[in-house]
């Protein structure tokens, strides 16, 4: 899996990391191979122009950090985006909640359904030790309730027996009824698929919702078929609670498109893949693997994580510093800003002043668009009004709002809202946290704060 994308994207990479400096056109060229990468790789359009548009805005806003080159910097930024569309975490199946909880597959026709079925019934019973209960929902195909008995006897897990000439909502309510009788922990329903999606499948499926209140509904999708594979994702997601996905055959598929685009458009997380025909052949879906799987550079990743943590952590005490010493001008506010943009908020810089590690863990980030509102308009002052605030007058306010695109009120809500902190930081820095206690502290601490700093 992933072969194709993998050997394209390492090529970018290799002559990214021989380039001593980036500048935009070679930072385009590159993003343009990347984005022919995706495609090719059949990863759906939406999810491609999402994705190049991400990292290049990280890359454009990136700082540079000298012990790193450009190149391994945008290494780590597609990285880091690859990632972030698998999922970030890994989420676990859900198997509690309800006694018996319930679990029901669906998917096109041959996606693999009643192979996965079996599959994540074994993984459960191993993992969980819990009493399964196999279910055979299709009664369309002339043996399918055959096919999953003989999954289900290799496993050693009981199957609901069959009742001929029932139908799939009148076999979902015996299974329920059954459970609850036998004290069985988890059901597990394979459903009958359809060559296409339609109307006649869907109202079905959604009857079979109502009637089992699943924990989980899982999409089984074929990597295999490419594009096509968002497609019937979409459809599904669209109509069906769907809580996660099972990519099957990923074995067979050197292009792994299907696994890139899938979270973004169904919304939810992939939670396990299939690599083979045998039982055992599923894994759950890790994002950070899958995502080094595809670009196989971690020792460029780390190395970019470990510089920018020692930059953040350098800048972070140097700041400190400054503040011990009851100074805080706009450039600080300027770091600070920076600093919560990346390090998660002025609590990552609370936490180096002694004694301020806990109200650090009071206080919040910002949003992302008043973060870059307020650094517009620090940036679109000069150096010495930085220093001194003081000096700033009307018809400077005026040339700031200006500058940065905004009106003289935020202009000045800003400079309250430093002046506040300087005060803050004086007065600490004078009596230490005695100095706190005279503000009242805690509440009146909260107070000094502007409220957009503080947890909801
Ligand atoms: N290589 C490979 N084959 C798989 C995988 N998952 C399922 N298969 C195979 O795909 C074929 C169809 O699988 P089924 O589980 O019967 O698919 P289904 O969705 O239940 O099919 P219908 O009930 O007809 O809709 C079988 O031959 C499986 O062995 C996988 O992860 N890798
Ligand atoms: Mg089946």
């Amino acid at each position: 899996m992933f072969e194709n994308l993998s050997n394209r994207l390492q090529a970018v990479f290799t002559g990214l990391k021989k380039t001593g400096s980036i500048d935009e056109a070679s930072l385009d060229v590159a993003m343009r191979d990347i984005r022919r990468a995706l495609l090719e790789a059949d990863v759906s359009l939406e999810v491609v122009k999402e994705f190049i548009l991400e990292v290049k805005q990280k890359a454009i806003g990136q700082k540079i950090i000298e012990s790193i080159s450009p190149g391994q910097m945008i290494i780590k930024l597609v990285n880091d985006e690859i990632v972030n569309i698998l999922g970030t975490t890994t989420t676990q199946i859900i198997i509690e909640g309800r006694k018996p909880a319930s679990i029901m597959l669906v998917g096109l026709q041959g996606s693999g359904k009643t192979t996965s079925t079996a599959k994540i019934a074994n993984y459960i019973k191993n993992k969980f030790n819990k009493k399964i209960l196999l279910v055979s929902l299709d009664v369309n195909r002339p043996a399918a309730f055959e096919q999953l008995q003989a999954l289900a006897n290799k496993i050693d897990i009981e199957i609901l027996p069959k009742v001929e000439n029932q139908t799939p909502q009148a076999i979902a309510k015996r299974a329920i009824t059954a459970s609850e009788l036998n004290k069985i922990d988890l059901i597990l329903f394979d459903t009958a698929g359809r060559t296409s999606i339609d109307s006649a499948l869907m109202k079905e499926l959604s009857e079979l919702e109502d009637i089992i209140s699943p924990v989980e509904t899982l999409l089984v999708l074929d990597s295999m078929t490419g594009q096509d594979a968002v497609n019937v994702a979409k459809n599904f997601s669209e109509q069906i609670n769907l809580t996660g996905t099972m990519l099957t055959r990923i074995d067979g598929d050197a292009r792994g498109g299907a696994a890139l685009s899938l979270r973004m458009i169904t919304g939810c997380p992939i939670k396990f893949i299939g690599n083979g025909e045998k039982i055992v052949d599923i894994e759950i879906f890790h994002p950070d693997r899958i995502a080094s799987r595809i670009l196989d550079m971690g020792d460029v990743v780390t190395l970019v994580e470990k510089a920018s943590e020692n930059i953040d952590q350098a800048e972070a005490e140097k700041m400190a510093e400054r503040l011990q010493q009851g100074e805080f001008d706009l450039n600080d506010l300027l770091s600070q800003i920076n600093q919560m943009k990346k390090m998660g908020g002025i609590s990552s810089m609370l936490k180096f002043i002694p004694g301020m590690k806990n109200i650090g863990n009071k206080v919040n980030n910002v949003g992302d668009d008043a973060i870059k509102k307020q650094e517009a308009i620090i940036l679109s002052m000069t150096k010495l009004e930085r220093q001194k605030p003081k000096m700033i007058s009307g018809s400077r306010k005026k040339r700031i709002a200006q500058g940065s695109g905004t009106v003289v009120s935020e202009v000045n809500r800003i400079l309250k809202q430093h002046r506040k902190m300087a005060d803050m930081m004086k007065k600490i820095s004078k009596k230490g946290m005695s100095g706190l206690q005279d503000l009242g502290f805690p509440q009146d601490f909260n107070n000094q704060i502007p409220p957009e700093f503080l947890k909801k």
